[in-house]
């Protein structure tokens, strides 16, 4: 999950101070630092160390990650005008850094690697609001007020993802994980009129790959189902909704990804243990079920809690 070498110390030597998109576009670094958590926990996935927002800001629309903030534009996307700023990824000239980077971790790895980009409402909202947004208010004016200019935005983000995850595939990514992180900030009916076309067309095109596809976003109970018949293989589940529950709004014949609280991983280890069995104990067996976090490691987070989840849930057999 998002950040999960933030709390390593061998990740805040090798980062140091100045702007994640400059270690991002570092194949060296970036691959190290994909790699670190692999090394300490025994995982059995790795997640390449890049961000959503990087193929916005290599196509030049003018967004950068400000340190203990996130995303940040000074011009945010107002009229039509701002689609001039989004033209068309060309991942090979554009970003041949995430592209090496990957066939570095490729190389090194035995396990699979995972590419990623953000959803299209998850982007749209950062390029709308000009950094973090609680209320998305500017994001849904726009939606409401001017549904056609919301429509080539999408259009636009739904292109560059696309290019953008392919390269990431061609490069040999084993799977890929669109995080709409933010996309719970709807109703299932904004969803439908505002983002599924666009996700659906997105996975159609990834789907021609053959690789699984993940999809993942944070207060989405109301929107499970939804985020599942868009097209996703597996669906990731926060930690508000209970894992058996969540099965039966996804539907058959897919997997969750989830979906132990990452709140609680200051609370006592008993406490955390609790936790992570009644997750394993929810799947009740099914085959499909990555286990997860429900959202990002914080930085304070104490790197040995991690390593012994990953034990437990590896020691872990059902009916135990
Ligand atoms: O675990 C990893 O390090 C994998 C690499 C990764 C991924 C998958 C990073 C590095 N970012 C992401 C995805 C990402 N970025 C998401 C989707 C996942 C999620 O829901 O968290 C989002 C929303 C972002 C945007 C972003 N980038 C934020 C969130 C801001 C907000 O709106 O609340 C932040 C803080 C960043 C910076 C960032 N990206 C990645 C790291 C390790 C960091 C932390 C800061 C740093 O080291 O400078």
């Amino acid at each position: 999950m998002r950040q999960a070498g933030r709390s390593l110390p061998e990740y805040r030597a090798l980062r140091k101070e100045g702007s994640i998109l400059d270690a991002i576009k570092k194949p060296d670094i970036a691959a190290e630092i994909t790699l670190q958590p692999i090394r300490r926990y025994g995982v059995d996935a790795a997640i390449l160390f890049s961000d959503i927002v990087v193929p916005v800001h290599a196509v030049g629309f003018g967004i950068d990650i400000e340190p203990g903030v996130g995303p940040v534009t000074e011009n945010p996307f107002r009229t039509a005008k701002d689609l001039e700023r989004l033209r068309d990824l060309d991942p090979i000239a554009d970003t041949s850094y995430v592209i090496e980077t990957i066939k570095i971790c490729v190389d090194e790895l035995r396990i699979p690697l995972i590419g990623f980009a953000g959803g299209p409402f998850t982007i749209a909202s950062y390029l709308i609001e000009g950094g973090p947004s609680r209320t998305y208010k500017e994001t849904k004016k726009l939606m409401f007020d001017n549904p056609k200019l919301w429509g080539q935005l999408m259009d636009r983000l739904t292109a560059i993802c696309t290019s953008s995850l392919t390269s990431q595939i061609q490069a040999g990514a084993s799977a890929i994980q669109l995080f709409d992180s933010w996309v719970g900030a709807l109703s299932p009916d904004q969803y439908i009129r505002f983002v599924f076309p666009w996700v659906e067309k997105m996975f159609e095109e990834i789907g021609k790959t053959g690789v699984p596809k993940i999809h993942f976003g944070v207060a989405t109970g109301e929107l499970l189902q939804l985020m599942s018949d868009v097209g996703a293989d597996v669906v990731g589940i926060d930690w508000r909704v209970p894992l058996d529950q969540a099965r039966s709004r996804v539907g058959g014949g897919k997997a969750l990804q989830g979906n132990l609280d990452p709140g609680i991983l200051s609370a006592p280890w008993t406490a955390i243990e609790a936790e992570v069995l009644k997750v394993l104990e929810l799947n009740d067996g099914h085959p499909g079920h990555i286990f997860n976090l429900g959202h990002g490691v914080t930085p304070d987070v104490n790197p040995d809690v991690l390593e012994r989840i990953v034990h437990v849930v590896h020691q872990y057999r059902v009916g135990q």
